[in-house]
């Protein structure tokens, strides 16, 4: 085939096309106590309270890439990877959360680890916080305190001014809605039980927290640095359960419950939350008699620093499921009001991972990419996660499901780009190595590479998905 007949038949990747692997700190590093970092509020909910792990692990070793970090950046040069996106642990660099006592020895560790990086060709994509709160900002509330945002803006400078000159991609936070949920109900730290009220308000100051980082960037940083700096948001796609009215227009408000949440106020024109969140839950907010709503609102001020602060969009995709409409509506772990029934199980799928919520569906990737280009005016999308994990026992060194995973969602990704004509620059796997699954432990595998456990020093050896990259990349063709 010639080049230029297998990008039209979409499967040679773009020229310019980036293709990457990722991983968090509290996942890999381990030295949870070690050389002055300071607690996170996963450290803590994990010691304190084991039983929420479903096989009782910590991450106190996880793959111990603080002391390893060179075999990481080993095996992801040989795989031929053109960026490492990595997080950095808050309380290593800060450990009390504020910014006036820096813990040299962690910046250190970042210096080394971006200068290997670099040494051997790799992009470092940073982002600045995956989850692992400074426990001592928790302490004084959390993402509930609008004070929060300061510290995270102090925080990100922080970063801007240390790594900035060498690191050119950033993430702000990871998965806000994810971080939103710690204050709706258990399922993630720091897990407060404010069912269908906290999370609304700590999704309100990570919006902001997020903005006041970018503007940071905008005002002090761009013009010598010229990076480019976003917010890395995920979705599932939702399918609807029959073609009837009412559960089209469920799944269409799932979409802007789950990734609207944050996108529209970003990325979207009318400086607000989705249409959907705020005639839903205002209108709940009155039911329950409330002086006002729980879906909070930004004043003036904050549309402007909120609209417009990505300079492309992070997106990451796993999964999809089916939703049909419900005036009563099911038990939502984490975001409610939402008047409908979700489910995993009878989702159109020719595959399934035991991990409950995880189908193979390809084309809800297509979708849920096309649902971001016609939303918000076809913006650049990198993918900053996408990947397919399961529990350890199902999984191994010949992983031909995560192959068949890659494969079909690429090729879906590609028809997103040759087809629908979206703008995609980048892909990152998630995740480079068998790391900690936060409340899963160490049950459920999501790497390319697997890690032995039980090795001191934590055994890395590639899958044949890793070689699947390998050769992806080499070739830049599926
Ligand atoms: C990613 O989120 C994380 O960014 C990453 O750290 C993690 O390793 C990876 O997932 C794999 O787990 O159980 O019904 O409440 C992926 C998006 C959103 C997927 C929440 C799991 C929970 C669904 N996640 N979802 S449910």
């Amino acid at each position: 085939m010639s080049e230029e007949t297998s990008i039209r038949a979409g499967r040679r990747l773009p020229d310019g096309f980036i293709i990457g692997t990722g991983t968090s700190a509290h996942q890999i590093e381990g030295a949870w106590n070690v050389d002055g970092k300071g607690e996170s509020i996963w450290d803590r909910i994990v010691h304190d309270r084991p039983e929420k792990v479903a096989d009782g692990t910590n991450a106190d070793v996880a793959c111990d890439s603080y002391h390893f970090y060179k075999q990481d950046v080993k095996i992801i040069k040989e795989l031929g990877f053109d960026f490492y996106r990595f997080s950095i642990s808050w309380s290593r660099v800060l450990p009390t959360g504020e910014a006036h006592i820096v813990n040299d020895l962690g910046v250190e560790y970042y210096n080394n680890l971006i200068d290997e990086l670099l040494e051997n060709n790799i992009q470092p994509m940073v982002t600045m916080y995956h989850w692992d709160l400074p426990q001592r900002l928790q302490d004084l509330g959390g993402w509930l305190n609008p004070m929060m945002a300061d510290y995270f803006r102090d925080y990100a400078r922080l970063l801007f001014d240390l790594f900035g000159k060498r690191v050119k991609w950033w993430n702000t936070i990871n998965e806000p809605a994810m971080v939103a949920v710690g204050y709706g109900n258990a399922s993630m730290a720091p897990c407060i039980n404010l069912f269908g009220y906290g999370e609304y308000l700590a999704a309100h100051h990570l919006l902001i927290a997020h903005a006041k980082a970018y503007r940071v960037y905008d005002q002090e940083f761009r013009a010598t640095q010229q990076g480019r700096v976003t917010i890395a948001l995920d979705t599932m796609y939702h399918f609807p359960k029959t073609d009837s009215k009412e559960d089209l227009e469920a799944a269409e408000r799932a979409m802007q419950f789950q990734l609207g949440w944050f996108a529209d106020p970003i990325y979207g024109s009318h400086g607000d939350y989705p249409p959907a969140m705020r005639e839903y839950i205002d209108r709940a907010s009155k039911k329950e008699g409330r002086v006002k709503s729980v879906l909070p609102t930004f004043t003036p001020e904050e549309v402007k620093l909120i609209k417009g602060s990505c300079d492309f969009f992070g997106f990451q995709h796993y999964t999809s499921c089916q939703v049909s409409d419900d005036p009563e509506g099911n038990f939502q772990p984490w975001y409610t009001h939402k008047y409908m029934n979700i489910s995993y199980s009878d989702c159109k799928s020719g595959k399934r991972s035991h991990i409950a919520w995880l189908n193979v569906v390809p084309e809800g990737f297509r979708n849920s990419l096309k649902w971001i280009k016609d939303r918000y005016g076809n913006p650049e999308v990198i993918v900053t996660e996408c990947g397919y994990g399961d529990w350890k026992e199902y999984d191994g060194l010949e992983d031909d499901d995560r192959i068949h995973y890659y494969q079909t969602y690429l090729e879906e990704m590609m028809k997103a780009i040759v087809e629908d004509g979206c703008q995609i620059r980048g892909f990152a796997a998630w995740s480079l190595l068998d790391n900690y699954e936060w409340f899963e432990g160490l049950r459920s595998t999501f790497g390319i590479v697997h890690v032995d456990y039980s090795s001191p020093e934590r055994k890395r050896t590639p899958k044949k998905s890793a070689k699947f990259f390998q050769s992806l990349i080499a070739r830049r063709t599926l």
